[in-house]
């Protein structure tokens, strides 16, 4: 299921004297070869960024989500997208530029790796000549992660895979609460008459009822549309919609207050596509929009997910032919991270 050198942690504790690294250091670090409680990146004062093969945060690798409370998992398909091409290659890149990822959240004090299990357990063996295939695949990978209640962290990969990962999802918890962070609504009925595709995932979800519509929120929403008011669809579904022009100039942490109250106990999953910010920021994308989010409102959306009952997440729509500094996926890789710190059961000092 997931494709991935299963003898990196042996190679890289072997490696450790060779390389003369510390006691107790290796070129990741996990529990068994560290004594430490929880997997834990290695720290870059004794590991250099550029060595290893790229995990997400250079956290161990394992093939299944067995004994993980959070796993990083890489989806890297693009055959669902409209125009241009490259998510596909989003998982890697952001394993690259995860390099610079360090243990603590400077910001909001967040520990992550004090309190839960978490590793990188590669990528979804997708078919990359049928899409329909390539979602029966992921929902099938999907509700072996989430069986154990391990929380999926997905790397895309377009935003079609958000419908086969939110049909393994629901299955498990029961129809979830939604935060979609985007530029696009993703709920056209067809494009091009197909029914599965990047614009469509959350026409499926809602029609297969596997989500609390009064719970959804869909924030950045902008650009040009079909009809005067394109986002008619969602808000008869009941989710509140915060067009893009509703965030200019202002700091979200108040919005998430709202957000929050919005979705209450229950089991929600945040799906951010990169896109929702703007592409001077994040040009690495298949259709960008101007006038977008910026990094700092990002930030403040998945900062304001902290409290909330968080069953999955997932950063989206990073396509690396299009990123030519690099800046889209380290943008993509340190949102992941904020979005491992929003976990429940994250220790903060
Ligand atoms: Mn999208």
């Amino acid at each position: 299921m997931f494709a991935l050198c299963r003898t990196r942690s042996l190679i890289s504790r072997a490696s450790a004297d060779f390389f003369s690294l510390r006691a107790g250091q290796s070129l990741s670090v996990c529990r068994k070869s560290s004594g430490k409680r929880f997997n834990e990146p290695p720290s870059a004062e004794f590991v250099a960024r550029v060595s290893g093969i790229p995990t997400m945060a250079k956290l161990p690798f394992q093939e299944t989500a067995d004994g993980l409370d959070a796993a990083f998992i890489g989806v890297p398909i693009d055959t669902g997208t409209s125009n241009r091409p490259g998510a596909r290659f989003g998982p890697r890149q952001i394993r690259v530029e995860s390099a610079m990822l360090r243990l603590y959240n400077s910001g909001t004090r967040a520990a992550p790796y004090e309190s839960i299990m978490v590793a990188d357990i590669g990528d979804v063996n997708v078919n990359v000549f049928d899409l329909k295939d390539t979602c029966k695949r992921i929902r099938e990978a999907y509700r072996k992660v989430v069986a154990t209640g391990c929380i999926p962290l997905t790397m895309g990969g377009d935003h079609t895979i958000a419908y086969p990962i939110l049909q393994a999802v629901a299955e498990k918890y029961g129809p979830v609460g939604l935060i979609h962070v985007d530029a696009h609504a993703d709920t056209s009925d067809t494009v091009l008459g197909e029914k599965i595709g990047h614009g469509t995932p959350f026409r499926r979800c809602v029609e297969e009822g596997l989500l609390d519509c009064k719970r959804v929120v869909q924030i950045g929403l902008r650009g040009t549309g079909y009809a005067p008011d394109s986002y008619e669809w969602s808000r008869a579904q009941g989710f509140r919609v915060v067009q893009a022009e509703e965030c200019w100039y202002k700091s979200l942490a108040p919005l998430m207050a709202e957000v929050r109250a919005q979705m209450g106990s229950g089991p929600v999953y945040l799906s951010f596509d990169i896109d929702a910010l703007d592409p001077g920021f994040a040009p690495g994308t298949g259709t960008p929009e101007i006038a977008g989010l910026t990094p700092i409102q990002g930030v403040e959306i998945v900062r304001g997910c902290r409290g909330l009952n968080l069953v999955g997440c997932d950063l989206v729509e990073v396509s690396p032919p299009y990123d030519t500094t690099g800046n889209t996926a380290l943008t993509g890789a340190n949102l992941l991270y904020e979005m491992l710190c929003a976990l429940p059961k994250v220790k903060y000092y």
